[in-house]
C-alpha cells in the first residue's frame, strides 16, 4: 500500500481508518493532505475486505480548516485555471460508509469535510464552525449549503455570518452530528469504530444502496426520491443477501453474507 506523509492509514475488522496528520498545523487540509486523502479514501473502496470508513484528525483538532499559508497568495487566476478545493470531494463519491470522528476544532474546510461524511459523532469538546468571513473570504466546500440542510438557515446564517464556533452540544441539537461522547471512558474515535464494526457486519450491498438512497434525497423531490428507494428495493431482492438473511431469519440462526 501507498506511503502518505499527511496521514496515517490502518484496518481493524473490516473498517479502514484514516487519520489526519498535520499535527502542528492543526491539520490544516494543504493540496499534499487532501490528494492523500482522496488517494486513501479510493483505495478502501476498492478493497473488497474493508466495509466501512472513519475518518478522524488529532484529540486538538480534526482539521482547522484549508491551508491558509497555500491559500495566503493564491490569485483568482490560479484558483479558477486550476479548480482549487474542486478534487477535494472524495469523501462524497465514496461509495462505503464514511464516519468523521471529530474531536477538538472542525473549522472552514474541516467543518465541511465532516459534513461530506456520512455520519458524524463529536467529542464533548468538539468545536464546529466556519470563520471564514474572518479571512476576508466565504466556505468554498458546503458551508453555506450541507450547513444549511443540517442546523437549518438561522444557525447557518449565524455560524457563516459572524464565523463564531458551535459546541458539540449545539451540533448535536441542530442535528450536525449523530452522537456527542462524553469525557470518559472511550473516545469518540472509540465509538466511530464500533459504530463502523457494526456496519461492517452487514450485507455490503445493502450498506451501499441505503448510502445511495439516503444521499439522493438531498438532491431529488420526495416523490423522485420515494421512486428511486422503491427500485433499489426490488433491486435487493435480485441479491444472494436478500436469500440469505430472510432465510437466517425464519431458520432462527445468524445471516453469512456473501456481499453479493
Ligand atoms: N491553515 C494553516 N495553518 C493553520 C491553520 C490553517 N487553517 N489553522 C491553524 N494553523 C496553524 C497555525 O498557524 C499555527 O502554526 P504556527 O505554530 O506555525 O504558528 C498552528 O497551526 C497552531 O495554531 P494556533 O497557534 O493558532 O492554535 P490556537 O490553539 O491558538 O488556535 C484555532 C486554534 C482557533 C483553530 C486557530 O488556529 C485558527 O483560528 N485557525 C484558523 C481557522 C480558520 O480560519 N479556518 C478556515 C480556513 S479557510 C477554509 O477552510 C476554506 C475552505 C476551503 C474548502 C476546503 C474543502 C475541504
Amino acid at each position: 500500500s501507498t506511503a502518505f506523509t499527511n496521514i496515517l492509514t490502518r484496518e481493524d475488522g473490516g473498517v479502514g481508518i484514516i487519520t489526519l496528520n498535520r499535527p502542528k498545523a492543526l491539520n490544516a487540509l494543504s493540496t499534499p493532505l487532501m490528494t492523500e486523502l482522496n488517494d486513501a479514501l479510493a483505495q478502501y473502496d476498492r478493497d473488497d475486505g474493508i466495509m466501512a470508513i472513519v475518518l478522524t484528525g488529532s484529540e486538538k483538532a480534526f482539521a482547522a480548516g484549508a491551508d491558509i499559508k497555500e491559500m495566503r497568495e493564491l490569485t483568482f487566476m490560479e484558483c479558477y485555471k486550476k479548480e482549487f478545493i474542486t478534487s477535494w470531494t472524495k469523501v462524497t463519491t465514496t461509495r462505503k460508509p464514511v464516519i468523521a470522528a471529530v474531536s477538538g476544532f472542525a473549522l472552514g474546510g474541516g467543518c465541511e469535510l465532516a459534513m461530506m461524511c456520512d455520519i458524524i459523532y463529536a467529542s464533548h469538546d468538539a468545536k464546529f464552525g466556519q470563520p471564514e468571513i474572518n479571512l476576508g473570504i466565504l466556505p468554498g466546500a458546503g458551508g453555506t449549503q450541507r450547513l444549511v440542510r443540517a442546523v437549518g438557515k438561522s444557525k447557518a446564517m449565524e455560524l457563516c455570518l459572524t464565523g463564531d464556533m458551535m459546541t458539540a452540544q449545539e451540533a448535536l441539537a441542530g442535528g450536525l452530528v449523530a452522537k456527542v461522547v462524553p469525557a470518559g471512558e472511550s473516545t469518540v474515535l472509540e465509538e466511530a469504530i464500533k459504530t463502523a464494526k457494526k456496519i461492517a457486519k452487514k450485507s455490503l450491498p445493502s450498506v451501499m444502496m441505503v448510502k445511495e438512497c439516503v444521499n439522493k434525497s438531498f438532491e431529488l423531490s420526495l416523490a423522485e426520491g420515494l421512486h428511486l428507494e422503491r427500485r433499489f428495493f426490488h433491486a435487493a431482492f435480485a441479491t444472494q443477501d436478500q436469500k440469505e438473511g430472510m432465510g437466517a431469519f425464519v431458520e432462527k440462526r445468524k445471516p453469512s453474507w456473501t456481499h453479493e
